[in-house]
């Protein structure tokens, strides 16, 4: 079954800008996946710890057939490949991020993958992003992405041209 999955992307290291490059075309190369759409890049105030560097964050969208953990698989893999360790700071820099935001309206809660991403709805680093590609979302639990945009006021963010 094919789903329409999006797909959050962020950096903070190591040249951000190309590793958000450098990550779209790994998305577009996965199999049994095409990379339908992608946002603007944004530069955005870090989330946690403050004294790391800004990030730059956008959201993808995907077609996939692949399941959703095989998803988080290739996801990871892509991470690693750009050079990504994971250390015990909570929230602290990373080379790239990417998470899933939605995985068509299925909610999933397994010890690897809670969809949809546990934050998304409170981040305007996703939301606003999210917003230029699928300005007509909505969540599986019923709210509009408009909804949870009017809340979230556009704050800390830099759209990139
Ligand atoms: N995991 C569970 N659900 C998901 C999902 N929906 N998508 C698990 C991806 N992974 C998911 O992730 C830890 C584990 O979460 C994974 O092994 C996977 O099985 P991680 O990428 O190793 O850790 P993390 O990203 O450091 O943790 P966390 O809590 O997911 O952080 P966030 O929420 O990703 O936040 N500030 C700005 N401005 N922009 C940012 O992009 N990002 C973060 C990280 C902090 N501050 C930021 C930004
Ligand atoms: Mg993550």
């Amino acid at each position: 079954m094919m789903e329409r999955v999006y797909i959050g992307l962020g950096s903070n290291l190591a040249t951000p800008l190309e590793q958000l490059r450098s990550a779209l075309t790994a998305l577009a190369a996965l199999p049994q996946t095409r990379l339908a759409a992608y946002s603007a890049f944004y530069a955005s105030d870090p989330l946690g710890p403050a004294d790391q560097p800004r990030y730059v964050n956008a959201v993808a969208a995907l077609d996939s057939q692949l399941s959703p953990l095989a998803l988080l698989d290739a996801l990871q893999t892509i991470e690693l490949e750009q050079g990504r360790t994971r250390k015990a700071e909570r929230w602290g820099p990373r080379t790239l991020d990417l998470d899933i935001l939605l995985f068509g309206s299925q909610q999933l809660n397994e010890p690897r993958l809670i969809v949809p991403h546990y934050h998304m709805h409170a981040r305007a680093f996703v939301l606003y992003p999210l917003a230029e590609i699928a300005p007509e979302l909505h969540l599986p639990d019923g709210r509009t992405l408009a909804e949870l945009l009017s809340a979230c006021p556009f704050v800390g963010l830099e759209r990139l041209t």
